[in-house]
């Protein structure tokens, strides 16, 4: 997907793009807070367990670019690198993702570019998640940069099936022995029925809870 950093002039460094980007995780981290506040207030209970965010480094830029055949340019990375500024939001159930992920598309200044279920799709290797790729206004002294940042939304057991998978495939260089992506891949799919049955569990107290 080909998108540059919108705004009245053209970013041309390296250190003001880093501003851009650490600025839009600042943005979106509020964003998610006053939502989480929100929440609890109306609904008495946080849909967020905990946010994580981070700025890919220039290394690994360099080399997702180099991947896709291209140049390690300032543009280049506007406009092919979607993940520089990340954020990754933990919840306690599945429907806490779709919950968030419109929470998130109603804010009338962000952008929804891109949005990629794999929790209805998962990989094949088992990976779930829910992915958007967003953009944030970011307002400096003369201009106001509408900035890319990609957001990934999982369940607690997701995110610790996908940073074991990431582990592995970090030891083995993408080259992990069959037996071991195949137990991974079995652990996915008891992943799966954990949320679902954790998800049923609390519905039911829930619904116990009203009636007692
Ligand atoms: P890192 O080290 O986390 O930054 P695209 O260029 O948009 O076509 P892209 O960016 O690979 O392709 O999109 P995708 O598939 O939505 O993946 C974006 C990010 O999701 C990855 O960034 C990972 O963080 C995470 N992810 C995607 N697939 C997997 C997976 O199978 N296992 C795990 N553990 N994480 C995954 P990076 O840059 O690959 O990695």
């Amino acid at each position: 997907m080909e998108y540059k950093i919108q705004g009245k002039s053209e970013i041309d460094n390296w250190e003001t793009l880093m501003l851009l980007y650490n600025s839009a995780l600042k943005e979106m981290g509020t964003k998610l807070e006053i939502l989480n506040d929100e929440f609890q207030h109306i609904h008495q209970y946080n849909p967020i367990e905990h946010i994580k965010v981070r700025i890919k480094t220039s290394e690994s830029i360099v080399r997702k670019l180099k991947r896709k055949g291209l140049d390690s340019t300032i543009e280049n990375m506007q406009k092919y690198v979607n993940d520089i500024a990340g954020v990754r939001i933990i919840c306690s159930f599945t429907s806490d993702i779709y919950r968030l992920a419109d929470m998130i598309t109603n804010q009338s200044d962000i952008s929804i570019l891109d949005t990629r279920d794999y929790i209805k799709n998962p990989k094949n290797s088992g990976y779930k998640s829910y992915h958007m790729i967003v953009t944030v206004p970011i307002f400096l002294s003369d201009s106001v940069y509408d900035t890319k940042v990609e957001i990934q939304i999982r369940t607690v057991a997701m995110d610790f099936w996908a940073s074991l998978e990431h582990k592995m495939n970090y030891k083995f260089s993408h080259n992990a022995p069959d037996e071991i992506k195949k137990e991974l891949y079995d652990c996915s799919i008891m992943v799966s029925d954990l949320d679902e049955r954790m998800l049923k569990l609390n519905e039911e107290i829930h619904n116990l809870a009203r009636l007692g």
